[in-house]
């Protein structure tokens, strides 16, 4: 038995180790898109996570103010200096840093940072992006293109070439969360909206919907929630839901992906690091499942304390995709945690993690880290079935592995 548990072990963080990866939910941007697309040293340094965490432990003197105010690379010096050097790498989102810049081949034992900053200067963004990919061990990975940011629409109505590695996601958070600006975007866009929500806006709205589907292609729809979000409810945001939305979703074909918990600006001073977390509700979720048999629904929650409930929600209804261990949850032990317990509610009828990299290199630290997590949780369920007379194939474990990074996710679209 022990040797068969042991080359099963093997096999699995084989697997598990060297699956390819289809990343679900990024940030990244085509080469094409300009400075949109975020890659190198101090990009990496001044990610978000990381600039929460200097202020953690940031000297009196400086604020957040000081901080805004100075070029990247000074930035990038500060978080540098305080965190990694001054208090050490120990959190998830330095370390990862620690881990990029190892696996690409670079000193940082040395903790040259100047060494660091020139290798990356001396790269060319296209082959960079392939030479990430290829280290990330990754097909493709699923961008947030934001019709309602301007920068963004403009790139998008130029039509770029984008590499075949990058796929397109439709992200419409203001239409729920901030009507107001998201009725302007569209009036500036030509659509013949008003802030009023009478029928006729709803029609707009779902027309503007089709014409961005029409010309990118997403593969699914995409918003962040609060933990407020309430469905069904006397709001605005029901209303654009039921008309606007999911009749346009359903028209393409694509999921409405939610990404429900996060506290938006608790400390604004932060900038896109101050967001906080909180217990959502998750019966708003099994509301529009009910609500829409036909519908396809992709979901992944912030607080830890949903993750149980919504996997339970998963198990009654097929067309709930449960997907990735998102941004205060993407730290080894909750990662752990979550996959555990997927596992034992869902068996690999989930997709594991996505990245949410907003820096290009981040894919490769992030999903090292993953892989190494899932690999053990998975040497764990199929050790308890070996002991319980099982003897899982080399193939399957292969099967399982990749579903749980991308394979179930597509079966999810195809279906
Ligand atoms: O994880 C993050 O980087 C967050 O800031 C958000 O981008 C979040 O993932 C989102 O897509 O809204
Ligand atoms: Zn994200």
């Amino acid at each position: 038995m022990s040797t068969e548990i042991a080359s099963m072990a093997e096999a699995v963080r084989k697997a598990v180790g060297s699956t390819v990866i289809t990343d679900i939910h990024t940030h990244l941007f085509p080469p094409s898109h300009g400075k949109l697309l975020l890659w190198g040293a101090d990009e990496m340094l001044t990610y978000h996570y990381l600039v929460a965490e200097l202020f953690t432990v940031a000297p009196p003197g400086l604020t957040c103010q000081k901080f805004w105010s100075l070029p990247k690379p000074k930035q990038a010096d500060l978080v540098w200096e305080h965190v990694f050097l001054r208090h050490g790498a120990l959190s998830e989102a330095a370390r990862g840093v620690i881990t990029t810049f190892n696996k690409l081949g670079l000193d940082v034992a040395g903790r040259d940072l100047d060494g660091i900053r020139k290798w990356f200067a001396a790269q060319k963004v296209e082959d960079y992006l392939a030479r990430v990919f290829q280290t990330a061990n990754i097909d493709s990975a699923v961008m947030t293109n934001n019709p309602f940011n301007p920068q963004e629409a403009a790139y998008l109505n130029r039509d770029l070439p984008c590499p075949d590695c990058l796929k397109p996601a439709l992200r419409i958070d203001p239409l729920l969360v901030d009507f107001k600006s998201a009725v302007k975007t569209m009036k500036d866009a030509g659509c013949k909206v008003q802030l009023r929500p009478t029928q006729k806006t709803f029609d707009e709205v779902r027309r503007f919907l089709l014409g961005w589907s029409e010309k990118i292609k997403p593969l699914y729809f995409a918003a962040s929630l609060g933990p407020e979000f309430a469905y069904p409810d006397d709001s605005l945001r029901t209303k654009v839901i039921d008309q606007a939305i999911m009749p346009a979703a359903l028209e393409v074909g694509v999921p409405f992906a939610m990404m429900i918990g996060v506290r938006k600006a608790v400390n604004p001073d932060l900038g896109d690091g101050g967001d906080g977390v909180g217990v959502a509700d998750v019966a708003a979720v099994m509301h529009l499942l009910q609500r829409y048999p036909a519908g396809k629904f992709m979901v992944t929650m912030l607080s830890r304390v949903n993750q149980h409930e919504l996997c339970v929600l998963a198990r009654k209804f097929g067309s709930l995709h449960v997907f990735g261990c998102w941004w205060f949850c993407n730290d080894p032990s909750i990662v752990e945690e979550m996959t555990r317990q997927r596992l034992e509610l869902l068996g690999t009828a989930f997709t594991c993690q996505h990245s949410d990299a907003r820096v290009l290199d981040q894919l490769i630290y992030k999903w090292a880290h993953t892989r190494k997590v899932v690999a053990e949780v998975l040497v764990g369920k199929y050790t308890d079935l070996v002991h319980a007379g099982w003897r899982p194939t080399k193939d399957e474990i292969w099967r399982d592995a990749r579903a749980l990074f991308g394979g179930s996710f597509a079966e999810f679209l195809a279906r």
